[in-house]
């Protein structure tokens, strides 16, 4: 098996994704946990299967507003909680195979996001809300055992079935009374045994944390992290958290603006931003959405270097700054030893960086290409870039290009108050 690095090389480089949350709950309008949260029995919430008929070619235009965001994976929900699969399955009638558009979604899906030429995951939900014994095991122990079955034997046809599949978000691992924890979810759908079939089907497959086991990836949730041991993946809404799934009246949308934060402090963080769509009943991505992912397709056109394959960087910065790495301009990202300073706040005609312990060989901006003269001090660490245009050139977050001499490094502050005498 190859190692670790070279499984993930491709996520490195990619940084951003796209996640679409498409099922029936999208005909509800409210969200992909209605079914539970409005307590619908199965038999009733089933009878939305035949009403659902998303449009032919939704796939493209899903892939197609991912390539527009510059976006270099996407990953669709193959089964939710809710338990409808949109690919065919021998294990199941529940699906869009055998009701509603009689259309294998993820067929289609897999081939839109290779022909866009984006790297394709699949996320699969292991629980399913129609299994009693999901919500108590020990009470139907037959119902528990036909769901772990239903499982893997889903992702066997997942992994089989539709070509090279490079990323599999698990999720729904958690137990029903939220009282276990991940070793013991691992048990519990005999997880060890899933992932090794799936790495066999799928050699060289990025499995995400959320079976029960590490494997490759953690995914913080409606939050930006840093992996703990393994590289992270922080997946997000645009609008309010409750509503990945279309979620028809979702007044809450996030800025372009706090977007792009998002995915810069995900790259400075050495992690992936996955970004959520929650296409409409008939597989139409809103434009509020669409709006949003064009603008950082704009940005990322001009600044991608910036986040593409880049990495943490040691010198002090953040998109929310926190009071230690206190530069209100905003966050550096890095490759080798070309910093690049994400300025969210435009400080005017001179921008001050503070603790640059590296010597500066050049200062460009990213998007043009222009360079500025510099002052960098090797005394105190300060560096002044100078004659900048007194506006903000990028209406969401202008990048320096600061080449320097080795690794960008932050100049350590033996004495904090040695600054005010400097
Ligand atoms: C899960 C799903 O329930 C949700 O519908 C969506 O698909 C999201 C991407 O994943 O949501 C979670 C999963 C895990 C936690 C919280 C919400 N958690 O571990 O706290």
């Amino acid at each position: 098996m190859e190692s670790y690095e070279e499984r993930m090389r491709w996520f490195k480089q990619a940084r951003f994704g796209i996640y679409v949350h498409f099922g029936l709950y999208a005909l509800t309008g409210r969200g992909e946990w209605t079914m539970y949260s409005e307590r619908i029995p199965a038999a009733e919430y089933a009878k939305l299967a035949d009403a659902f008929n998303p449009k032919p070619g939704c796939t493209r235009e899903w892939c197609e507003a991912a390539k527009n965001a510059g976006a270099n994976y996407i990953v669709l929900t193959t089964r939710h909680h809710e338990g409808f699969c949109l690919f065919d399955s021998k294990v199941s009638d529940f699906t869009s195979v055998k009701r509603g558009p009689h259309r294998d979604i993820v067929r289609e899906f897999v081939e839109s996001a290779r022909a866009a030429g984006l790297h394709v995951g699949l996320y699969y939900s292991l629980l399913d809300w129609r299994f009693p014994g999901y919500f108590e095991p020990e009470k139907y122990p037959e119902s528990k055992e036909a769901l772990i079955r239903q499982a893997h034997e889903q992702v066997r046809e997942l992994m089989t079935n539709y070509g090279k599949i490079e990323l599999l978000e698990y999720d729904g691992a958690w137990d029903s009374k939220y009282q276990k924890k991940k070793p013991d979810w691992a048990e519990f759908w005999q997880a060890a045994k899933l992932n090794a079939m799936v790495r066999e089907l799928q050699p060289g497959i990025i499995i995400n944390d959320r079976s029960g086991k590490e494997e490759d990836i953690e995914t913080p949730e409606q939050v930006v992290r840093a992996g703990s041991k393994r590289t992270s993946e922080s997946c997000m809404c645009i609008g309010d958290s409750c509503g990945w799934g279309y979620t028809r009246f979702n007044p809450n949308w996030k800025t372009s603006e706090q977007l792009l934060q998002h995915l810069i402090q995900a790259a400075q963080l050495d992690g992936n931003y996955l970004l959520n769509i929650g296409p409409a009943p008939d597989g139409s991505v809103r434009n509020e959405e669409l709006e949003r992912l064009q603008a950082l397709g704009n940005w990322l056109n001009s600044n991608g270097e910036a986040v593409y394959g880049a990495q943490a960087c040691d010198l002090i910065g953040a998109s929310q700054p926190g009071y230690i790495d206190l530069n209100l301009q905003g966050p550096w990202t890095r490759k080798g030893n070309i910093g690049y300073w994400c300025i969210f706040r435009w400080p005017g005609t001179v921008a001050t960086a503070v603790r640059v312990a590296t010597p500066v060989k050049s200062v460009t901006m990213l998007a043009t290409g222009q360079q500025f003269d510099f002052q960098w001090n090797p005394a105190t660490g300060r560096l002044k870039v100078l004659g900048l245009p007194a506006l903000p050139p990028d209406a969401l977050c202008t990048v320096l290009k600061v080449e320097f001499e080795d690794i960008p490094r932050r100049k350590p502050e033996e004495d904090l108050s040695a600054w005010l005498q400097a």
